[in-house]
């Protein structure tokens, strides 16, 4: 069902129906586009280094300090690291990341119009915390590997991010593996995603990666955005979540993206409408 449904005859991972070719993105270079893209096809994922200036980062680091209260309550969360969920709910500044439009161009090219939001968080990873599971995004969606990704996820390095204090750990390649686990053979060619703060990692949500080990003495901060399919029930219920009010002080490209659009025709509708009314 796999091969069928989600992947084109000439072996490319985009969903069929993806537009190649779809509107520029305004201050955006196509060429660029593809140049990632094709990194992407190839290893899963891409860097993109200082793509928003330190300061930026700094400004996001004081807006998510207040929030990030709770130790992880699992191996996965991580028990020595601190998550905001619910992030736009409490602040505006990770929008900016959210629809950075080079993150929305690539995008663009890998999922269907009016795709989703399927969470943001950010991401505190304190000194003694130790590897995080590797695991791939869309991996609950049961639906057979390989295939192509049905969310895409940016990293995005609020704090500079090394090899020592917990770098996202990459497995280049395993976006085309059939349903399997990465053996200790595998775990040998993990990568870590190094990159100074304000740049980020994309990639698809096929892709086997973790957070590092923090074994530095000060945190590691990251904020991180899922997006997934417009026929996808997103991670975070935003519809419950996000307050209508709040949705109204975003761009409409963050509303869109919360929910407040529709897959045309039969996805997303209210009282048999566009929901992005609810908002006028
Ligand atoms: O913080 C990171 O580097 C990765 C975290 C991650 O992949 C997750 O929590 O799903």
């Amino acid at each position: 069902m796999g091969d069928r449904v989600y992947v084109d005859a000439d072996g490319s991972l985009r969903p069929r129906a993806a537009s190649p070719d779809p509107p520029p993105r305004p201050g955006v270079d196509g060429g660029h586009v593809t140049a990632l893209l094709a990194e992407v096809d190839e290893r899963g994922y891409v860097i993109v280094p200082e793509l928003l200036p330190r300061e930026t980062m700094t400004a996001i680091k004081d807006a998510a300090r207040p929030f990030l209260q709770y130790d992880g309550r699992n191996e996965f969360e991580g028990h020595k690291t601190r998550r905001i969920y619910s992030v736009i709910e409490k602040t505006l500044a990770c929008n900016p990341l959210v629809e950075h439009p080079l993150i929305l161009a690539l995008l663009d090219r890998i999922l269907l119009p009016n795709y989703l939001l399927s969470q943001l968080q950010v991401i505190d990873i304190h000194p003694g915390e130790v590897q995080q599971p590797l695991h791939h995004d869309d991996g609950f969606y049961p639906i057979p590997r390989p295939r192509a990704a049905i969310s895409a996820a940016t990293i995005w390095a609020i704090d500079d991010f090394t090899e020592e204090n917990g770098a996202t750990m990459v497995l280049p390649g395993s976006h085309r593996w059939e349903d399997r686990t990465p053996t200790d053979v595998d775990r040998q060619q993990l990568v870590p995603a190094v990159m100074p703060a304000g740049s980020v990692v994309f990639f698809l949500g096929t892709l086997w990666h973790g957070a590092g080990a923090n074994r530095s003495r000060a945190t590691r901060m990251a904020a991180t955005a899922q997006y997934c399919e417009p026929w996808a029930r997103q991670q975070e219920n935003y519809s419950l979540a996000i307050s209508r009010e709040r949705a109204r002080c975003c761009s409409t490209t963050i509303q869109a993206m919360l929910g407040y659009s529709m897959l045309f025709p039969f996805i997303g509708f209210v009282d048999g409408r566009d929901p992005k009314r609810l908002l006028e």
